[in-house]
């Protein structure tokens, strides 16, 4: 379990599992694509998660969802910033979920405290140094290479010890870069280069995933369920089709619960009152002894 203590410099501390809204400006993410995409819709979307209790909200402009392509990085820009600057304008805390460093530099410009990269640092070379002068709590998820062919990498004989050595090797490797271990959160990465039967290994062991160099100085744990086919394909109807993106919202909640209860020190999720609700029952939860 993360202690405040251990929390990244820059990011509030309560005494729960934080809340991340998500904020896709994108026409093509598979849970929320095309529902914020112009600029107005996703500031407004972004004040109305801030409202509703999200510690961090979470502004990206590239889907990764398996087999997406790229964009180029000038539409990303073009996505991104003016989302940024408005909603940090209005004093929400913003993170940035990108991995490219021109984008992460231009968001912390206008305002974002916070980099998120899916690809911990691997899609683009420069990210480390740029976070490292920054000095920015950047959030490191485990990633085996771009979304439109990642799926066939989905290979493991231990999904929880392999994830785990492959995120001590990317720290190994940003820290080396001058990033402070301070500034790190580590993130599974469920889904991505994950079967079902793989996020639900590492769900089951969440609190090993923190654990890079042993039990007693845990990294902070992201966990970004929200609204995953793994959820939709469990949920499945009689016939076997999967339950719909949009109505795995109380399933997400059910999994909060359970990983804040395990110790995470983040949930990024769409829908933000279920899942706040379900942290703060958690923190209550940890409050009791264990037998
Ligand atoms: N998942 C998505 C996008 N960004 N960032 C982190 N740190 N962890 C995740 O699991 C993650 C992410 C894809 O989900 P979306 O398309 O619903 O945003």
């Amino acid at each position: 379990m993360t202690s405040p203590e251990m929390r990244p410099a820059g990011i509030p501390v309560a005494a729960r599992c934080l809340v991340m809204g998500v904020v896709n400006v994108t026409p093509d993410s598979f849970s929320d694509g095309g529902k914020w995409f112009s600029a107005d819709a996703a500031i407004a979307h972004g004040l109305t998660l801030s409202g509703q209790g999200a510690d961090i909200v979470d502004v990206g402009g590239e889907s990764t969802r398996p087999g997406a392509q790229r964009i180029a990085e000038d539409e990303e820009l073009r996505r991104v910033g003016p989302v940024v600057a408005a909603l940090a304008q209005a004093g929400v805390l913003v993170s940035v979920d990108t991995m490219r460093a021109p984008v992460a530099e231009l968001a912390l410009k206008r305002g974002a405290r916070m980099v998120n990269d899916v690809s911990g640092g691997q899609s683009d070379q420069r990210m480390a140094g740029l976070v490292a002068e920054a000095r920015v709590p950047y959030v490191v998820m485990h990633w085996r290479g771009q979304s439109a062919g990642m799926q066939r990498r989905a290979v493991y004989r231990d999904v929880v010890s392999e994830v785990r050595d492959e995120l001590a090797c990317r720290v190994g490797t940003l820290t080396s870069a001058g990033v402070d271990p301070a500034q790190l959160i580590v993130d599974p990465g469920l889904g991505f280069a994950k079967l079902p039967e793989h996020n639900w290994a590492i769900l089951a062991r969440l609190r090993e995933v923190g654990c890079l160099a042993g039990p007693e100085a845990p990294f902070p744990v992201l966990v970004g369920a929200s609204r995953k086919s793994f959820i939709g394909r469990l949920l499945a109807d009689d016939e076997g089709t999967p339950r719909p993106f949009a109505e795995c919202d109380d399933a997400t909640v059910a999994l909060t619960a359970l990983a804040a209860a395990a110790g995470a020190w983040c949930v990024r999720v769409h829908a933000v009152p279920g899942n706040l609700d379900a942290a703060r029952i958690a923190a209550r939860w940890l409050q009791e002894p264990a037998r």
